[in-house]
């Protein structure tokens, strides 16, 4: 490593403007990072962070608090150029889920009272696709999930995000405190709306002018976020050892950073431009694109590769032929569906992805990504392919995609190696292996029955079944390469 920048962090000021639901690697590596930058540059302390776990975690919480809440981000250009950011800006760590004893809520009284707060005035959520309890292809809330029924049943002891914040602003409303802004930075479409939607959808199980009363009050503005941050290895705390920093809470991201974010602050917010963050009126586009090409692309490689025994996505684009589906799926399946800006030009964009997936200096492992695909693939492919399929063109790409993600979703990968299958929905995928096994003309149709997934829409499109179908046997006869080498050839 030639080129090492080291940033301590500011001093902490005890002020906590903004509760963040999720204190996951992402939200460390991002929006913690854009709030130290802009405490560092303004000196504007208003702005802490408590952050909280509501599901898994509690060792997290627990170190950080050890550590005076404080850790450290190892921002990667390359595998020679570092910046080691520490950051300070995380005031409180709280945990709500269910601890190794089975018990729920240690810290929900603390975290509801620091939400129900007139400082608090921003809650942002990083709780993954899944957390929202929202049916991915309608946005719906899934009242019969068992957590959910338990927030209907008990709202003054919520166990889920979209409980927690019902609670809370609950509790604003009744004390006459203007509610705070929810700012959702997970990788759905219209994140805000949806996170709306199902937060109106569960007050409205408990009081009808609550409901009325946050559909009509509370913001919820979308934003799109951007950086690649890989879960934690063994060798990525070796390396920061390696660079005198022994902290078990660092994570390690990429040196690029985007934040896209429609400004409708209520309360007020961080003057967050000065550190690169784009307020804009619409965030619609951007997210679009970044879903369907970024992250899109992500998929591909996740399943296509964990089906190889490919392990990282350094270590898919080594490979010709993966990098030219990916070009191929970006420019001639994806950027298609796009509304983007005058003057956008997304090849170049389709340019900037691939090098960034190159990064030598990330284990971005691709069995992190293949997770909970029943909750990303209805935004990363599905929406983009129907509204191409309808366009009278055809997406052998996502077809393929759509072959592997099923195949995955088996439990194996085409050499009979097991893995993990980590969906909210791995026991129905399960089920429908076990009844259509060998037999593909079932099998899929099966997979495109699950409406919570698979838009009826496409499912009812006939050509994309049976390109996936097709798909789906070369991958599975003839192995990787020759389904990708048939792609030039149907
Ligand atoms: P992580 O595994 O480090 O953290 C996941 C967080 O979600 C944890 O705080 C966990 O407690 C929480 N969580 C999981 N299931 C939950 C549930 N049902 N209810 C409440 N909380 C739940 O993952 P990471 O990297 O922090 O990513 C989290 C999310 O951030 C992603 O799902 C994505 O939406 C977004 N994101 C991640 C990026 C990355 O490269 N890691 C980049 C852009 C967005
Ligand atoms: C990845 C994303 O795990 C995944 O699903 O595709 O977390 C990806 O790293 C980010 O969206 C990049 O901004």
């Amino acid at each position: 490593m030639n080129d090492v920048t080291r940033i301590p962090a500011a001093a902490p000021t005890g002020c906590i403007g903004i509760v963040h639901l999720g204190l996951g690697a992402f939200h460390r590596a991002h929006q913690a990072v854009y709030l130290e930058r802009y405490r560092q540059r303004s000196g504007d302390g208003a702005w802490g962070v408590c952050s909280a776990n509501l599901r898994g975690g509690v060792a997290l919480v627990d170190a950080l608090r050890d550590a005076g809440c404080r850790y450290h981000v190892a921002e990667f250009a390359d595998s020679d150029t570092a910046t080691l950011r520490e950051i300070g800006v995380v005031e409180q760590a709280l945990f709500t889920g269910r601890d190794l004893a089975g018990e729920w809520g240690r810290d929900l009284a603390a975290l509801l009272a620091r939400m129900a707060s007139p400082e608090t005035r921003i809650v942002t959520l990083t709780v993954t696709e899944k957390g929202y309890f929202l049916s991915p292809a309608e946005g719906t809330l899934l009242r019969d999930d068992p957590l959910i029924a338990h927030d209907i049943g008990h709202p003054q002891a919520p166990r889920t995000a979209p409980g927690i914040l019902v609670e809370a602003l609950a509790r604003r409303r009744s004390a006459g405190v203007p509610p705070f802004t929810v700012l959702c930075c997970d990788n759905m479409p219209n994140n805000g709306q949806r996170t709306r939607a199902v937060v109106v959808q569960l007050a409205a199980c408990r009081d009808a002018g609550l409901a009325a009363w946050i559909e009509r009050e509370v913001a919820f503005p979308c934003s799109m976020v951007d950086r690649i941050v890989p879960a934690m290895t063994a060798a990525d705390f070796d390396r920061l050892a390696e660079l005198g920093v022994e902290d078990p809470n660092a994570v390690v991201g990429e040196a690029f950073s985007q934040w896209v974010v429609e400004d409708d602050f209520p309360l007020g917010r961080p003057a967050w431009e000065a550190e690169g963050v784009e307020m804009v009126a619409d965030v619609a586009p951007f997210e679009t694109m970044k879903l369907r090409m970024l992250n899109g692309s992500h998929s591909l490689l996740a399943y296509l590769g964990a089906l190889d025994d490919i392990e990282t996505v350094f270590d898919a684009v080594s490979r010709d032929d993966l990098v030219a589906l990916l070009r191929r799926y970006m420019l001639c399946e994806a950027a298609p569906t796009l509304a983007m800006p005058e003057g956008t030009d997304l090849a170049a964009y389709a340019d900037s992805l691939l090098v960034r997936f190159a990064n030598d200096s990330l284990r971005h492992r691709l069995q992190q990504i293949a997770m909970d695909g029943s909750q990303k693939l209805p935004q990363r492919w599905l929406h983009g392919a129907l509204a191409r399929l309808e366009a009278g063109e055809q997406v052998p790409c996502t077809a393929l995609g759509m072959a592997a993600w099923i195949r995955y979703t088996a439990g194996s990968d085409l050499h009979g190696i097991a893995h993990a299958v980590d969906d909210p929905m791995a026991g129905t995928f399960r089920l429908l292996h076990e009844a259509h096994g060998e037999d593909v003309e079932g099998l899929v149709p099966a997979f495109f029955e699950l409406d919570a997934v698979v838009p009826p829409a496409l499912a009812e499109h006939a050509g994309f079944t049976a390109a996936v179908v097709a798909a789906y046997r070369c991958l599975t006869t003839l192995g990787l390469d020759a389904a990708l080498a048939q792609l030039d050839s149907p």
